[in-house]
């Protein structure tokens, strides 16, 4: 499995207005130390790191950030503002730059199988069309499984999707086994040359334990059909979530084994620092990243970028 599909990045500006709650935030933390600068004293290191932790980078993540600040401003190496700003932006991208890919992972032949999970409301079916559109827009052939079976309204939520994109959809009743809505999508999706195959999920079953074995028998029965896939796992986050976000990501990441995040509703949030405690303390990458409700609202992870729209 080589092939990543390629980056599909949002306007620069649309990044910086979805990060905006979460720039205001830094941006008053770092104002305060720039105005004492002459004197970079502990009072106005505090107040950064409040700002840092208060963005929901974490307490560990804010702490080292600001000891690290703290020697190098000691070494003479932290002159002016512009450089502690400079110096901050370079210990985040540090933090959040991946060794991994961040596209998403293709199969070597059709289709590709994205396995979309997470809790309820945390934006899963607002992702899985984002991401249809994507590939539709590529010219690719998608459909979409309704195996959320468990919420009503679900399906028809995403029968809505499907035809305002674009693109096939398979799907049985609410109340329905979504393992048998999986297998009979993945059995479409060969016999009708399907290029990519997004299977939603349900986020809240009776109890967890009950969500957790209905996700690995989903996973189980795609491969029954087709044993490399799900080529992607991916884990929808809402951003909101902030450091509780972590236990998520563990959770799902036993279950079905997690293989990306997506990190929804960026927007409207002013905790975007939670991307780096996931980059900090899970080895799985964070690929996407939502800015709002439409299709076009979603912006490929990317470290550089993604802490340059939030200062600069
Ligand atoms: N502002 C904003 N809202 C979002 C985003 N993603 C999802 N939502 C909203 O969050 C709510 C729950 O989303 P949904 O996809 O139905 O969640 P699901 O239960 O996990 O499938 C809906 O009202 C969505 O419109 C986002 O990136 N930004
Ligand atoms: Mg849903």
């Amino acid at each position: 499995m080589a092939a990543f599909f390629k980056k599909l990045f949002a306007p620069i500006d649309q990044l910086k207005s979805g990060l905006a709650k979460t720039r205001k935030k830094l941006a008053s933390g770092l104002g305060s130390v720039f105005k004492a600068f002459n004197r970079i004293d502990e009072d106005a290191l505090e107040r950064l790191e409040e700002a840092l932790i208060e963005a929901d980078v974490g307490v560990d993540a804010a702490a080292q950030i600001i000891d690290d600040i703290r020697k190098a401003h000691k070494e003479g190496r932290i002159e002016d503002s512009q450089a502690l700003k400079g110096f901050l932006k370079n210990e985040l991208k540090k933090i959040l730059r991946q060794t991994t890919e961040t596209g998403i992972r293709m199969a070597d032949s059709p289709p590709t199988v994205i396995l979309v999970a997470g809790v309820n409301g945390s934006g899963k079916t607002t992702a899985i069309a984002r991401l249809a559109h994507f590939f539709v827009q590529d010219g690719r052939k998608v459909m979409l499984a309704a195996s959320d079976t468990f919420r009503a309204a679900a399906v028809e939520q995403l029968d809505i999707w499907s035809k305002r994109i674009g693109c096939d959809i398979v799907k049985h009743k609410t109340g329905g086994d979504p393992g048998a809505v999986a297998y009979d999508a993945v059995e479409a999706a060969i016999a009708r040359g399907i290029d990519v195959l997004i299977v939603d999920t349900a986020g809240r079953l009776h109890t967890k334990e009950n969500l957790m074995r209905e996700l690995t028998k989903i996973k189980r029965v795609i491969q029954r059909k087709l044993p490399d896939a799900p080529h992607e796992v991916m884990l929808i986050i809402d951003a909101n979530t902030g450091q509780n976000s972590i236990q998520q990501v563990k959770l799902f990441d036993e279950a079905i084994g997690v293989t990306g995040i997506f990190l929804a509703k960026l927007d409207g949030t002013a905790k975007g620092g939670a991307v780096v405690a996931i980059r900090r303390n899970c080895s799985i990458p964070v690929k996407f990243v939502g800015l709002g409700e439409q299709p076009e609202d979603v912006d490929t992870f990317d470290a550089d970028r993604f802490v340059d729209a939030m200062f600069d």
